[in-house]
């Protein structure tokens, strides 16, 4: 039986998600809310992890083994590296890697240990599903790579290095660690983002004034998959 989990990093990027729902139940667990309702039939639990690798590597964590999720979706805000990408637009995670992680002291690719890849893959059927609520309801929709790290990225040439180094489009601080979790336990997963600014030098403004409005083609766009999932 499906349990679905919605997360995102921030609380602005699940305020229009829980907007959605009437009856929402909030259980606070490891210093977070989570918040679970139930949609067409489906249990779903929603929570903001707190930005970065670590914090979202939590909640995914918790979500599966506590909550019991076994599908989880990711809706939020990035970063444009490629600049065919505009504000708004939104990106699909085809494969996502750690643009932080460096052991290359040691003769290991950018992105690498041992036990570990460079990239983990999002859930093919997932991604199929995006591109149907594309098609149907007409929203361009952007396959790529997101590139995740703890850094806000406001710099031009290190905006260049990760795109470069790891063929990304876009980039943000939680994917990649949500990807290593939900493969690792087995879950199908997808990571959505609506673009919020462009990483270089501008983008902390840029940021600011889109963070509500991108957050939210994001989350309408998760709701339109969440009414189509099985
Ligand atoms: C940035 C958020 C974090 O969860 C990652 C947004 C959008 N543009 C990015 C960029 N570099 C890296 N990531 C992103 N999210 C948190 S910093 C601002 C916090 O304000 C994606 C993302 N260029 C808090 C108020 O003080």
């Amino acid at each position: 039986m499906l349990k679905l989990a919605i997360m995102g990093a921030m609380q602005e990027e699940i305020e229009p998600l829980i907007a959605n729902f009437s009856d929402v139940k909030v259980t606070e667990f490891a210093n977070n809310k989570y918040y679970e309702v139930n949609f067409n039939g489906i249990d779903i639990v929603i929570a903001y992890s707190k930005i970065g690798k670590v914090f979202a590597s939590l909640t995914a964590t918790t979500m599966i083994e506590k909550f019991g999720c076994n599908k989880l979706l990711f809706s939020g805000v990035a970063g444009a590296i490629n600049p065919s990408l505009k504000i708004g637009d939104l990106i699909v995670a085809t494969k996502l890697c750690q643009h932080d992680l460096d052991i290359t002291a040691f003769g290991h690719p950018y992105g690498y240990v041992p036990g570990g890849a460079v990239y983990i893959e999002s859930d093919k059927e997932l991604i199929e599903l995006a591109n149907e609520v594309s098609n149907d309801l007409n929203i361009k929709l952007t396959e790529g790579i997101i590139a995740t790290g703890d850094q806000f990225v406001a710099n031009e040439e290190r905006k260049n290095w990760i795109g470069n180094t790891f063929k990304a489009d876009a980039l943000e601080m939680e994917g990649a660690s949500v990807a290593v979790v939900c493969n690792a336990l087995d879950v199908p997963f997808l990571i959505l983002r609506s673009i919020s600014d462009s990483a270089d030098m501008d983008a902390g403004f840029s940021f600011d004034e889109f963070l509500k409005s991108s957050a939210l083609r994001s989350a309408e766009f998760i709701m339109e998959v969440v009414k189509r999932v099985k």
